[in-house]
């Protein structure tokens, strides 16, 4: 059987570091190179480009995956930038947009993860909380920062009969790493995990269109913790768009 091409959408470091001799880099953090490989699938990292770029991109790949990273610009779900917004980078949304909107037109799954869920959402008419700290509500540390990432902090409920409730069983443990997070559900999606105190953590299409998004980072506990691999490995050979 051909391995699935997974086509990562790829970020870039545009501010000069030392770290790569000042020179602009494009990346994906190796969790999701590593976790697409482990379940027997082909990687292909795709470049920030034109937005006309998404439909040639697309086709040539099987399954698309949306990785984190910056916070969503606002302006793609109408609001000014909250004091509290960190960086966003607008060529990114724009691309990924075109990304998502021509997988789903070309029947192609998509797995989202953190920002990629939040920007699948927000593609799909939802909206997002700017920064969590301005409400009362979001008890849960969210942002688990100094704590590496190969801990799980916080628990989630998944519903039942979801894609989700496959693989990861009611009552688990996720990391988290995230400051926003989904306020109005896209009405293309429906929530189907939440943490203790109601933040919604994975969203899916319940139209057969092969859609799975998480808030957290399966890619960074992958190596340590079974029920993330899993998220790969059904995404990678078992996810397909019906009809
Ligand atoms: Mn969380």
């Amino acid at each position: 059987m051909k391995q699935p091409i997974i086509g990562i959408a790829g970020n870039q470091l545009i501010h000069a570091t030392e770290v790569f001799n000042g020179n602009f880099v494009t990346y994906t953090p190796q969790g999701f190179v590593d976790g697409v490989l482990e379940a027997g699938g082909l990687p292909f990292i795709l470049p920030i480009s034109h937005p006309d770029t998404a439909k040639e991109y697309i086709k040539n790949i099987d399954k698309l995956l949306l990785a984190g990273g910056q916070d969503v610009s606002p302006r793609l779900y109408n609001e000014e930038p909250h004091p509290k917004l960190q960086e966003t980078n607008y060529s990114r949304d724009i691309f990924e947009a075109a990304l998502i909107k021509e997988a789903i037109k070309q029947k192609k799954p998509i797995l989202s993860v953190c920002r990629g869920t939040q920007l699948l959402n927000v593609v799909l008419g939802g909206s997002l909380y700017q920064d969590l700290s301005q409400y009362e509500q979001w008890s849960v540390k969210h942002e688990q920062q100094p704590t590496a990432p190969q801990f799980s902090t916080h628990r989630i409920n998944v519903a039942p009969n979801s894609r989700i409730s496959q693989l990861v069983p009611d009552n688990s443990y996720v990391n988290s790493y995230h400051h926003q997070a989904i306020k109005d559900v896209s009405p293309k999606l429906i929530a189907t995990a939440w943490s203790t105190d109601g933040l919604v953590e994975a969203v899916e299409a319940d139209d057969g269109s092969a859609i799975l998004g998480v808030q957290w980072h399966p890619e960074l506990t992958h190596h340590v913790d079974e029920k993330e691999q899993r998220i790969f490995d059904y995404f990678v050979n078992e996810m397909s768009v019906v009809g």
